[in-house]
Protein backbone atom coordinates (compact mmCIF):
# COMPACT_ATOMS: atom_id res chain seq x y z
CA UNK A 1 0.00 0.00 0.00
CA UNK A 2 2.73 2.64 -0.90
CA UNK A 3 1.34 4.10 -4.11
CA UNK A 4 -1.40 6.81 -3.98
CA UNK A 5 -4.24 5.42 -6.90
CA UNK A 6 -7.38 6.45 -8.13
CA UNK A 7 -9.96 5.68 -10.29
CA UNK A 8 -11.41 8.20 -12.52
CA UNK A 9 -13.99 7.73 -15.57
CA UNK A 10 -14.12 9.90 -19.31
CA UNK A 11 -17.21 11.93 -19.73
CA UNK A 12 -20.13 10.62 -20.84
CA UNK A 13 -21.33 11.69 -24.29
CA UNK A 14 -24.89 12.08 -22.28
CA UNK A 15 -22.92 14.27 -19.78
CA UNK A 16 -24.93 17.77 -20.54
CA UNK A 17 -28.20 15.63 -19.04
CA UNK A 18 -26.28 16.36 -15.51
CA UNK A 19 -28.51 16.67 -12.24
CA UNK A 20 -28.08 20.26 -10.75
CA UNK A 21 -29.53 21.50 -7.45
CA UNK A 22 -28.18 25.06 -6.60
CA UNK A 23 -27.18 26.12 -9.74
CA UNK A 24 -28.81 26.82 -13.09
CA UNK A 25 -28.65 24.97 -16.31
CA UNK A 26 -26.45 26.86 -19.16
CA UNK A 27 -25.38 25.15 -22.26
CA UNK A 28 -22.09 22.50 -21.61
CA UNK A 29 -19.88 22.01 -24.28
CA UNK A 30 -19.45 18.40 -23.93
CA UNK A 31 -16.18 18.00 -26.11
CA UNK A 32 -14.72 20.67 -24.15
CA UNK A 33 -15.54 18.67 -21.12
CA UNK A 34 -14.14 15.73 -22.45
CA UNK A 35 -10.63 17.47 -23.04
CA UNK A 36 -10.82 19.79 -19.59
CA UNK A 37 -11.54 16.18 -17.76
CA UNK A 38 -8.10 14.64 -19.91
CA UNK A 39 -5.97 17.17 -18.60
CA UNK A 40 -7.27 16.46 -15.47
CA UNK A 41 -6.12 13.08 -15.40
CA UNK A 42 -2.58 14.34 -16.90
CA UNK A 43 -2.45 16.34 -13.82
CA UNK A 44 -2.86 13.09 -11.34
CA UNK A 45 -0.62 11.42 -13.52
CA UNK A 46 1.71 14.05 -13.66
CA UNK A 47 1.74 14.58 -9.52
CA UNK A 48 2.66 10.66 -9.28
CA UNK A 49 -0.94 9.30 -9.23
CA UNK A 50 -1.00 5.73 -10.74
CA UNK A 51 -4.67 6.35 -12.13
CA UNK A 52 -7.39 3.58 -13.33
CA UNK A 53 -9.13 5.00 -16.33
CA UNK A 54 -12.47 3.09 -16.55
CA UNK A 55 -14.73 4.08 -19.52
CA UNK A 56 -17.35 6.66 -20.31
CA UNK A 57 -20.76 5.31 -19.33
CA UNK A 58 -22.96 6.83 -22.02
CA UNK A 59 -25.87 6.35 -20.43
CA UNK A 60 -25.24 8.21 -16.94
CA UNK A 61 -24.94 11.23 -17.56
CA UNK A 62 -22.62 12.33 -13.98
CA UNK A 63 -20.61 9.39 -14.56
CA UNK A 64 -17.64 11.23 -14.31
CA UNK A 65 -18.20 11.83 -10.84
CA UNK A 66 -16.67 9.21 -9.17
CA UNK A 67 -15.93 10.38 -5.71
CA UNK A 68 -19.76 10.06 -5.10
CA UNK A 69 -19.95 6.47 -5.82
CA UNK A 70 -17.10 4.47 -3.12
CA UNK A 71 -14.89 5.60 -0.07
CA UNK A 72 -12.27 3.82 -0.17
CA UNK A 73 -10.37 3.58 3.14
CA UNK A 74 -6.98 1.82 3.84
CA UNK A 75 -8.72 -1.05 5.16
CA UNK A 76 -12.13 -1.48 3.51
CA UNK A 77 -14.12 0.18 0.51
CA UNK A 78 -17.83 1.35 0.81
CA UNK A 79 -20.03 1.09 -2.25
CA UNK A 80 -22.37 4.48 -1.58
CA UNK A 81 -26.05 4.96 -2.49
CA UNK A 82 -26.47 8.28 -4.41
CA UNK A 83 -29.14 10.78 -3.27
CA UNK A 84 -30.04 11.19 -6.78
CA UNK A 85 -31.72 8.19 -8.03
CA UNK A 86 -30.14 9.05 -12.09
CA UNK A 87 -26.92 8.08 -10.12
CA UNK A 88 -27.62 4.87 -8.11
CA UNK A 89 -26.34 2.37 -11.56
CA UNK A 90 -23.05 4.35 -11.41
CA UNK A 91 -22.07 2.11 -7.81
CA UNK A 92 -23.12 -0.86 -9.58
CA UNK A 93 -20.74 0.03 -12.60
CA UNK A 94 -17.79 0.71 -10.24
CA UNK A 95 -18.27 -1.96 -7.55
CA UNK A 96 -16.27 -4.85 -9.92
CA UNK A 97 -12.87 -2.39 -9.98
CA UNK A 98 -13.72 -1.33 -6.35
CA UNK A 99 -13.48 -5.52 -5.69
CA UNK A 100 -10.49 -5.95 -6.88
CA UNK A 101 -8.48 -3.27 -4.61
CA UNK A 102 -9.85 -4.12 -1.55
CA UNK A 103 -10.81 -7.31 0.69
CA UNK A 104 -13.68 -6.31 2.14
CA UNK A 105 -16.39 -4.20 0.78
CA UNK A 106 -19.72 -2.65 2.73
CA UNK A 107 -22.50 -0.84 0.99
CA UNK A 108 -25.04 1.04 2.09
CA UNK A 109 -28.30 0.52 1.85
CA UNK A 110 -32.12 2.03 1.57
CA UNK A 111 -33.32 4.51 3.41
CA UNK A 112 -29.78 5.34 3.75
CA UNK A 113 -28.17 7.81 0.87
CA UNK A 114 -24.65 9.35 0.95
CA UNK A 115 -23.11 11.07 -2.00
CA UNK A 116 -19.25 10.34 -1.43
CA UNK A 117 -18.78 14.49 -2.07
CA UNK A 118 -19.89 14.09 1.34
CA UNK A 119 -17.27 12.70 2.79
CA UNK A 120 -14.40 14.43 3.97
CA UNK A 121 -11.55 12.10 6.07
CA UNK A 122 -8.53 13.53 7.64
CA UNK A 123 -6.83 10.86 9.22
CA UNK A 124 -8.98 8.65 11.33
CA UNK A 125 -11.99 11.44 11.76
CA UNK A 126 -14.48 11.46 8.74
CA UNK A 127 -17.02 14.27 8.83
CA UNK A 128 -20.35 13.70 6.51
CA UNK A 129 -22.51 16.66 5.38
CA UNK A 130 -26.09 16.38 5.89
CA UNK A 131 -26.59 17.73 2.59
CA UNK A 132 -29.53 17.00 -0.01
CA UNK A 133 -27.67 13.66 -1.00
CA UNK A 134 -26.29 12.38 2.24
CA UNK A 135 -29.02 11.33 4.96
CA UNK A 136 -28.81 10.52 8.84
CA UNK A 137 -29.86 6.92 8.21
CA UNK A 138 -26.51 6.94 6.02
CA UNK A 139 -24.17 7.90 8.66
CA UNK A 140 -25.32 5.46 11.13
CA UNK A 141 -24.37 2.80 9.18
CA UNK A 142 -20.90 4.39 8.19
CA UNK A 143 -20.59 4.96 11.51
CA UNK A 144 -21.32 0.90 12.22
CA UNK A 145 -18.86 0.17 9.23
CA UNK A 146 -16.06 2.14 10.16
CA UNK A 147 -16.45 1.58 13.97
CA UNK A 148 -13.89 -1.78 14.02
CA UNK A 149 -11.92 0.04 12.12
CA UNK A 150 -10.97 3.23 14.57
CA UNK A 151 -12.84 6.08 12.46
CA UNK A 152 -15.25 8.38 14.19
CA UNK A 153 -17.64 9.72 12.38
CA UNK A 154 -19.38 13.19 12.49
CA UNK A 155 -22.64 14.58 10.79
CA UNK A 156 -21.99 18.19 9.53
CA UNK A 157 -25.44 19.87 8.85
CA UNK A 158 -24.78 22.11 5.98
CA UNK A 159 -27.24 24.47 3.93
CA UNK A 160 -26.82 25.98 -0.18
CA UNK A 161 -24.10 24.08 -1.62
CA UNK A 162 -24.14 20.31 -3.07
CA UNK A 163 -21.83 18.50 -0.92
CA UNK A 164 -19.85 18.86 2.10
CA UNK A 165 -16.45 19.12 0.31
CA UNK A 166 -18.20 21.69 -2.03
CA UNK A 167 -16.88 24.05 1.44
CA UNK A 168 -14.71 22.41 2.95
CA UNK A 169 -11.76 20.16 2.08
CA UNK A 170 -8.36 18.97 3.64
CA UNK A 171 -4.70 20.70 2.40
CA UNK A 172 -3.22 19.09 5.41
CA UNK A 173 -3.68 16.85 8.17
CA UNK A 174 -4.25 20.26 10.60
CA UNK A 175 -5.53 22.61 8.29
CA UNK A 176 -8.83 23.03 6.25
CA UNK A 177 -9.98 25.18 3.50
CA UNK A 178 -13.41 26.32 3.97
CA UNK A 179 -15.93 28.63 3.10
CA UNK A 180 -17.76 29.44 6.70
CA UNK A 181 -20.61 30.63 4.63
CA UNK A 182 -21.99 27.63 3.86
CA UNK A 183 -20.74 25.10 6.93
CA UNK A 184 -20.46 25.77 10.22
CA UNK A 185 -16.79 26.57 11.18
CA UNK A 186 -17.06 24.96 14.32
CA UNK A 187 -17.26 21.40 13.25
CA UNK A 188 -13.58 22.00 12.46
CA UNK A 189 -12.58 23.83 15.30
CA UNK A 190 -9.83 21.11 16.47
CA UNK A 191 -7.87 22.14 12.55
CA UNK A 192 -6.60 25.25 11.37
CA UNK A 193 -8.97 26.88 9.24
CA UNK A 194 -8.26 29.23 5.81
CA UNK A 195 -11.26 31.02 5.10
CA UNK A 196 -11.67 31.10 0.62
CA UNK A 197 -11.89 34.49 -0.16
CA UNK A 198 -15.47 35.65 0.19
CA UNK A 199 -15.74 36.60 -3.57
CA UNK A 200 -14.83 33.27 -4.69
CA UNK A 201 -17.46 30.99 -2.52
CA UNK A 202 -16.31 28.00 -4.59
CA UNK A 203 -12.96 27.79 -4.21
CA UNK A 204 -12.66 25.30 -1.19
CA UNK A 205 -13.08 22.43 -3.04
CA UNK A 206 -9.38 21.08 -3.22
CA UNK A 207 -7.46 17.90 -3.99
CA UNK A 208 -4.30 17.35 -1.72
CA UNK A 209 -1.76 15.25 -3.49
CA UNK A 210 1.10 14.33 -1.72
CA UNK A 211 3.40 17.52 -3.25
CA UNK A 212 0.34 20.12 -4.03
CA UNK A 213 -2.90 21.27 -3.88
CA UNK A 214 -5.15 21.05 -7.28
CA UNK A 215 -7.38 23.17 -7.73
CA UNK A 216 -9.73 24.88 -10.46
CA UNK A 217 -8.25 27.98 -12.21
CA UNK A 218 -10.47 31.06 -11.50
CA UNK A 219 -9.88 31.20 -8.19
CA UNK A 220 -6.82 33.84 -7.79
CA UNK A 221 -7.32 35.48 -4.50
CA UNK A 222 -7.69 32.23 -2.64
CA UNK A 223 -4.87 30.13 -4.83
CA UNK A 224 -2.79 33.25 -3.27
CA UNK A 225 -3.70 32.57 -0.06
CA UNK A 226 -2.65 29.11 -0.16
CA UNK A 227 0.69 29.96 -1.66
CA UNK A 228 1.38 32.44 1.04
CA UNK A 229 0.62 29.74 3.36
CA UNK A 230 3.33 27.72 1.63
CA UNK A 231 1.33 25.30 -0.17
CA UNK A 232 2.20 24.36 -3.88
CA UNK A 233 -0.61 24.43 -6.05
CA UNK A 234 -1.73 23.09 -9.35
CA UNK A 235 -4.43 24.62 -11.33
CA UNK A 236 -6.56 22.73 -13.69
CA UNK A 237 -9.54 24.61 -16.30
CA UNK A 238 -12.61 22.49 -15.32
CA UNK A 239 -15.18 25.68 -16.71
CA UNK A 240 -17.22 22.59 -17.95
CA UNK A 241 -17.32 20.01 -15.34
CA UNK A 242 -18.00 23.03 -12.73
CA UNK A 243 -21.57 24.20 -15.08
CA UNK A 244 -22.55 20.35 -13.95
CA UNK A 245 -22.16 21.29 -10.34
CA UNK A 246 -18.82 19.41 -10.30
CA UNK A 247 -15.46 20.50 -9.13
CA UNK A 248 -11.92 18.64 -8.63
CA UNK A 249 -12.55 16.10 -6.32
CA UNK A 250 -15.02 14.48 -7.52
CA UNK A 251 -13.77 13.59 -10.50
CA UNK A 252 -11.46 11.31 -8.69
CA UNK A 253 -11.58 8.52 -6.22
CA UNK A 254 -7.66 8.59 -4.57
CA UNK A 255 -6.64 5.55 -2.54
CA UNK A 256 -3.43 4.08 -1.41
CA UNK A 257 -2.82 0.94 -3.10
C1 LIG B 1 -24.76 15.84 -9.33
O1 LIG B 1 -25.61 16.72 -9.14
O2 LIG B 1 -24.78 14.77 -8.74
C2 LIG B 1 -23.67 16.12 -10.35
N1 LIG B 1 -24.18 16.94 -11.40
C3 LIG B 1 -22.48 16.79 -9.70
C4 LIG B 1 -21.81 15.92 -8.71
C5 LIG B 1 -20.53 16.52 -8.19
N2 LIG B 1 -19.94 15.63 -7.25
C6 LIG B 1 -19.10 16.00 -6.30
O3 LIG B 1 -18.78 17.18 -6.17
N3 LIG B 1 -18.66 15.07 -5.49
Amino acid sequence: MNSLRAFCRAVSPAFANCELSFIGREPINVALAQQQHMAYVGALIEAGVDVIALPALPELADSVFVEDTVLLFDELAVLTRPGAASRRMEVQAIASAVHHCRETVADIVAPGTLDGGDVLRIGKRVFVGLSKRSNQAAIDQLASILKPFGYTVTAVPMQECLHLKSAVTALSDDTVLINPEWVQAAYFKDYQQLNVASSEPHAANVVRLPEAILMPTGFPQTQDLLVARGFSVLTVDVSELQKAEGAVTCCSVLFNG
